[in-house]
């Protein structure tokens, strides 16, 4: 069975909501393809017991409907997985979106036919739908990655991937539970689940900085003076180098100031419950003295915490200077483990050997038995999900090969050889180094103007020229090579969490306002940079 549309949007998260949105203001056909059996995205998969975002509830809210915004009553600080759900919910409903949305439908294949001028998108459920223009908002954390220690397979008791969480509640009482990963989310889950577990294992492969989020209810008057400030908040975002709200620099160089000053700076902003100790001085993130400095700041926080001072000394961050991976906030984390039920176990020092039927046994001989693993190991991100959805442009080229050494993008929003395909917060675009709401705003606003400008001008296909995509990745690598975090590639940012990924910048690390000029000004100037035919 065959379905024609305009537009084919993938995706029902926050981006393929805000594009569905867009495309039927402006008059287009539409069907978003979503795997799940609802919306939310990120929101819907991620279900794991403390799953909160990092951003603050009123910067993490739609900007494209004023009138949710004076309607919805946000009631923490940090919101909470399910009211974040709840949110998109409302915004699907009031919307009406849902009934352009085709759920329980994964796209196996995305071929672009010539001939036709189309994309041919193929379904698990055997409905192929067609259009000359697709937009993937499939997001950039979406693809889990399950860890290839020997064994895993082997275990015969409950195992979780947090993104993939059970809609069922899942009951820890009295269990011994395990968690492998101490990123943002094996952070977030382990200080949920030793508040139930009969005893936690915390599997830490690498220390990581963790700031305190201060999470607390919203007032009633904080509640109202934010509905009045929503236009100012909005303006901020826009204007900023992440789209966020953060305390501008003390200074640009923090050794100009004296050490009791920088230190006082430091307490102050740790004490705000936001990220904006990376901010405390211009050169945290260039000057490795400075960084240093800033970091030790972080591991005396946690020797206070942590009153074991062999266990504080193995959560104390060394691997990596402080903010070269996305930084954690947390709601007591380091304080777990002052409680008898909760152990660090450091697979570093001691890595695991193999996983069993009942366990996980370490290279010394050691073994831990489980009743429940949770995996919070992190995703193949940002070219994970469009590689996984076996796409293949001009010629029978397909995306993997393309991006066999890293993608190749021309500003993270297209590919050349794959016309008339856009990508939401794609490779080499701000993704997460911006507030990801805000983001997908500057992606679905270009993209329609795009399609507006292409309507106008009869341009049935666009696509980069070859050389803009290499001339785009110079300019990801020099913002990306910037500063300390160039040195650290074991992480998502590079590919470097998953064995085998070709390393190199995934994301465009020069600030969301810069990108936002860079991308205007290539559409003012009658998309330079792209064929048009
Ligand atoms: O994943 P990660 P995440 N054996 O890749 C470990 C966003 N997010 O899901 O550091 C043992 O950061 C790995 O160890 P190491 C946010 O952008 C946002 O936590 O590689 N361990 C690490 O500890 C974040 O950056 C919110 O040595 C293994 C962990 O698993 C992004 O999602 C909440 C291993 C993976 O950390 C991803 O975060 C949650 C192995 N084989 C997440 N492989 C918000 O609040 C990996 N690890 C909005």
């Amino acid at each position: 069975m065959h379905e024609r549309f305009d537009v084919v949007v993938i995706g029902a998260g926050f981006g393929g909501l805000h594009m569905l949105w867009k495309l039927r203001q402006m008059g287009r056909t539409a069907v978003a393809l979503e795997k799940a059996d609802d919306v939310g995205g990120t929101w819907y998969w991620n279900r794991y017991p403390g799953a909160r975002c990092d951003v603050p509830s009123f910067e993490y809210s739609v900007p494209w409907d004023p009138e949710l915004e004076q309607e919805w009553n946000w009631s923490e600080k940090y919101s909470a997985q399910p009211e974040i759900l709840a949110y998109v919910e409302e915004v699907a409903k009031r919307h009406d979106l849902k009934r352009d949305i085709r759920f329980e439908t994964t796209v196996t294949a995305m071929t672009r036919d010539e001939t036709r001028g189309l994309w041919i998108v193929e379904t698990d459920t055997g409905v192929t739908f067609e259009a000359p223009v697709v937009v993937s908002a499939a997001g950039c954390l979406s693809a889990p990655n399950l860890p290839d220690i020997p064994g895993i397979e082997d275990f015969s008791r409950p195992l979780h991937h947090t993104g993939r969480w059970p809609h069922d509640p899942v009951d820890f009482s009295g269990k011994s539970v395990g968690v492998i990963g101490t990123g943002s989310t094996g952070v977030q889950a382990s200080t949920a689940i030793a508040a139930e577990a009969g005893h936690l294992y915390v599997f830490q492969r690498t220390a990581q900085y963790s700031l305190p989020a201060l999470n607390r209810d919203i007032s009633a008057e904080e509640l109202a003076e934010q509905k009045r400030a929503y236009a100012e908040l909005r303006q901020l975002q826009r204007s900023s180098f992440g789209a966020a709200v953060i305390d501008p620099p003390k200074g640009m160089k923090a050794f100009e100031d004296p050490q009791e000053e920088r230190l006082a700076e430091y307490e102050r902003r740790w004490n705000i419950g936001r990220q904006d100790l990376l901010a405390a001085y211009g050169d945290i993130s260039t000057d490795p003295e400075v960084n240093a400095e800033v970091s030790e700041f972080v591991r005396g926080k946690i020797r206070a915490i942590v009153k074991d001072p062999e266990i504080a000394e193995k959560l104390c961050p060394k691997v990596n200077p402080l903010g070269t991976r996305r930084i954690i906030m947390d709601t007591g984390y380091f304080e777990i483990f002052n409680q008898d039920n909760v152990s660090l176990v450091d697979i570093r020092e001691d890595p695991i050997e193999r996983i069993t039927e009942t366990g996980v046994k370490l290279r010394s001989g050691q073994f831990i038995e489980l009743d429940m693993l949770v995996i919070a190991t992190g995703y193949d991100a940002v070219t994970g999900p469009l590689i996984d959805m076996n796409i293949t442009g001009r010629g029978g080229r397909t995306l993997a090969d393309k991006w066999e050494h890293g993608p190749e993008t021309y500003l993270g929003l297209m590919m050349h050889g794959f016309p008339n395909l856009f990508t939401i917060t794609g490779p080499q675009s701000p993704t997460v180094h911006a507030n990801v709401i805000m983001a997908i705003e500057q992606h679905v606003e270009w993209i329609a103007k795009c399609l507006a400008f292409m309507e106008r001008e009869q341009v049935a296909e666009i696509e980069p020229a070859r050389q803009s995509e290499e001339e785009w990745k110079k300019q990801v690598d020099a913002v990306g090579s910037v500063g300390l975090r160039a040195k650290d590639t074991n992480n998502w940012y590079t590919g470097g969490n998953i064995p085998g990924k070709p390393r190199s910048f995934l994301t465009w690390q020069g600030g969301f306002v810069r990108y936002g000029e860079i991308c205007d000004t290539i559409a003012n100037e009658g998309y330079r940079g792209f064929e048009l035919n």
